[in-house]
């Protein structure tokens, strides 16, 4: 479904979406194993849970589920079918991170439709945490990994149609804002989480979002828990926001006060009405939170096999 045709059906759901805002001092458990992503993925929740089935290790679920939308033509804002940058190439940041607190990333990655499987190459094949470009690619295809060319023709003729006017104009949750960010606990409730995205449509050629940067996008402790973002990475890099929401878990707040928190350092200082951020984070005790800026943030939730999508709390109603 079009996130725009998504957005209106979703506006239904604004009830919802206070409720859960209203009750955020009630937090939400999953115990584990569990699974959460950013946005309406639920096949790639059921992929995560499917792989933890197999080896019921949070890192392989992770991986498992930022395959799918990687795969996936129809998704406009990750691997395949991304769109591109403002010069027509599809470039994309991902990364990965266990509960021993490994990590691995790639930036700027062209022609290579997995790369949450490359970065997690570079964690576990290199001495390095972050590779980009070129180099990216290099490592990708000494990894096996194929070159191939990710630019649809949907995505080539929606490139088109912007450089009738070619403005870059961030909107609200409709500027393809479906990258996955997951998190899941594991069969021995380890945590782990992972991030894959093209970026932001028609950027400028070479930039790189919070997406492939732990700490902002993605981070995890297994001392205390994990969290993950989507919107508009500046501000996420700005503010280091998964890491801020695992400090402030460690510091006792609920995953759920966290997330509120981290939305707040953004709200005090930048001009929020203008974007869109929403974060994901899960604790050790496999109790959840999600907060946004704005309405319209969802994310998907998989315990005891059963996935579904929920409408996430903003500070703006
Ligand atoms: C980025 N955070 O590149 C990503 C975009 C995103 O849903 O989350 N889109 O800034």
């Amino acid at each position: 479904m079009q996130r725009r045709t998504f957005i209106k059906q979703t506006t239904a759901l604004s009830a919802i979406a206070s409720v859960s805002a209203k009750a955020s001092n009630t937090q939400n458990v999953a115990k584990f194993p569990v699974v959460l992503s950013t946005w309406k993925n639920e096949k790639a929740n059921n992929a995560a849970w499917e792989s933890l089935q197999k080896t019921g290790r949070a890192l392989d679920a992770v991986e498992a589920g930022a395959r799918i939308p990687e795969a996936d033509p129809n998704d406009t804002s990750v691997g395949y079918g991304g769109f591109p940058d403002r010069d027509g190439n599809v470039t994309l940041d991902a990364c990965i991170m266990d509960e021993k607190g490994n990590a691995g990333s790639v930036t700027f990655l062209q022609h290579i439709m997995h790369p949450i499987s490359v970065a997690r190459a570079v964690m576990e094949k290199t001495p390095h945490v972050m590779l980009s470009g070129e180099g990216a690619l290099q490592f990708a295809l000494s990894q096996g990994f194929k070159k191939e060319n990710l630019l649809t023709e949907t995505a080539r003729k929606a490139w088109e149609d912007w450089k009738k006017t070619s403005k870059y104009e961030p909107k609200i949750n409709i500027e393809r804002h479906d990258t996955i960010g997951l998190l899941a606990l594991g069969n021995q409730g380890e945590i782990s989480g992972a991030c894959t995205t093209s970026g932001l449509a028609f950027k400028m050629h070479g930039r790189v979002g919070d997406s492939p940067v732990i700490g902002a996008a993605v981070f995890c402790d297994d001392e205390v828990g994990g969290a993950c973002a989507t919107g508009l990475g500046e501000f996420v890099l700005k503010t280091l926001g998964s890491f801020l929401i695992v400090e402030l878990m460690r510091n006792g707040k609920t995953p759920q006060k966290a997330c509120e928190e981290a939305i707040m350092r953004i709200v005090k200082r930048y001009n929020y009405k203008e974007f869109q951020i929403g974060y994901l984070a899960l604790n050790k005790k496999g109790e959840y939170g999600a907060y946004a800026i704005q309405p319209g943030f969802n994310y998907t939730l998989t315990k005891d096999g059963v996935t579904k999508v929920y409408e996430s709390g903003s500070y703006m109603k």
